[in-house]
């Protein structure tokens, strides 16, 4: 069984072409750009006789299943959507390494005692409502509509409307839940996003813990008042109260061995130069593969905000717009993996991801694992994100070798 490498790399030049910015691949869900490559990929699977569910918040589950086997698939992918100005390759590499796996099965009329399913989760990245994993989460009924109501994007339309005005209709009664009567396992490949990989030289990471992690926004109300004619002390200026919390925040992980913490968010109102903003709302992103620590760090940084607000006689609203608990890969599957690896003769090592995945918010439904592929510099949610080919080249043949154990 061969990869048809010249249509993979058609596949990424054509999807990455797919952005609405030309700094790097901004492709939002639910964007134009987004519902293009939706079709593109689902055309080619639906030629090869896959059975295409879409959900009610986007996402596809593609089942390829030539024999129409009643046993559990098999579910491989990932998400096709960006951070803005993102890279080219978090995401859409494993979603593209599935596309073909499932190709080569199809071209080789390989027996298989399980069927294998493309799932495309929808809204990954969190870059319309500023909370990741929607679309996961949604699937494993981890969210649900009352959730969507409480999400809202930058110009404050509510997500699930925001959703149905692109097309996608809500029907949670129809919907093809992950909750583990047809789901065998879950394997996802993807780019590392750290340089871990890249500076050993190896080309290959198999993931044993994902990070957990808290999204918390926090909004400050001051009084927008002049910036010229308003003496210093009258002032309950939000932003200069929000600028003591940020620098303050990034000094609460010091100590912590894998613990970060980013406030890379912000919104001001009404954001003039000669006007003493009124409402600053940031998001602080809080990460940690040691459960304890995330909410450790969490407590601490709601304490903080509201200890600064107070200081500044300025009004604070804390609220939790999305988390994830640290999971851990299914010992068994790594080891399938890794045995496969090995015999491909690719150089690897077991580690852990910074980065949170969809096939997180499966973990403990089935059983799951992740493939890393190096990224060059470690840079990632960046233009300048860089994965060689012969690596992904490499990825593919080891999710395609995998998958041929585990389902014939
Ligand atoms: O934020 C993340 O770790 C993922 O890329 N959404
Ligand atoms: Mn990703
Ligand atoms: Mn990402």
């Amino acid at each position: 069984m061969k990869i048809n490498e010249n249509r993979l790399a058609n596949d990424f030049n054509y999807i990455t072409s797919q952005s609405s910015t030309e700094l790097g691949c901004t492709r939002l869900s639910y964007s134009s750009e987004d519902l293009k490559v939706r079709e593109y990929i689902t055309e080619k699977l639906k030629n090869i006789g896959a059975e295409i569910t879409v959900d009610s918040v986007g996402n596809i589950r593609a089942k390829y299943n030539p024999a129409n086997l009643n046993t559990k698939s098999l579910l491989i992918g990932s998400h096709i959507d960006t951070v803005p100005n993102g890279g080219k390759y978090d995401g859409l590499t494993g979603t593209l390494a599935s596309l073909e796996v499932i190709r080569v099965l199809y071209e080789n009329h390989v027996e298989i005692k399980h069927p294998v399913e493309l799932v495309i989760f929808a809204e990954e990245e969190g870059s319309n409502f500023g909370s990741t994993m929607i679309g996961s989460k949604y699937i494993t009924k981890k969210i649900n509509l009352d959730d969507l109501k409480k999400l809202y994007t930058d110009l404050d339309q509510i997500a699930f409307e925001y959703i149905r005005e692109r097309g996608f209709t809500f029907a949670p009664e129809k919907d093809n839940y992950v909750d583990g009567t047809d789901e065998l396992a879950m394997i996802e490949l993807h780019v590392e996003q750290g340089g871990i990989l890249d500076k050993k030289g190896l080309s290959l990471g198999i993931v044993q813990a994902i990070a957990g992690m808290n999204t918390i926004q926090i909004k400050v109300k001051g009084v927008s008042n002049h910036a010229g004619s308003t003496p210093m002390k009258y002032r309950k200026d939000s932003l200069l109260a929000a600028g003591e919390m940020i620098y303050k925040l990034s000094k609460l992980v010091e100590g912590y061995e894998s613990a970060v913490i980013t406030v890379g968010k912000i919104s001001v109102s009404p954001n003039a130069s000669n006007v003493i903003a009124a409402e600053t709302i940031f998001n602080i992103d809080i990460r940690d593969v040691v459960q304890e620590n995330i909410d450790k760090i969490s407590e601490k940084a709601k304490e903080l905000c509201i200890e600064i607000a107070a200081n500044n006689e300025v009004e604070i609203e804390v609220k939790l717009v999305g988390s994830s608990k640290v999971v851990h890969m299914d010992e068994s599957l790594v080891n399938i993996i890794q045995d496969q690896a090995n015999k491909n003769n690719l150089s690897n090592m077991r580690m852990n991801s910074g980065a949170v995945h969809d096939n997180a918010m499966l973990n403990g439904i089935i059983p799951t694992a992740m493939i890393f592929v190096p990224s060059i510099g470690g840079i990632s949610h960046s233009p300048y994100e860089d994965t060689k080919f012969t690596d992904i080249l490499a990825g593919v043949e080891l999710l395609l070798h995998t998958v041929a154990k585990i389902v014939s």
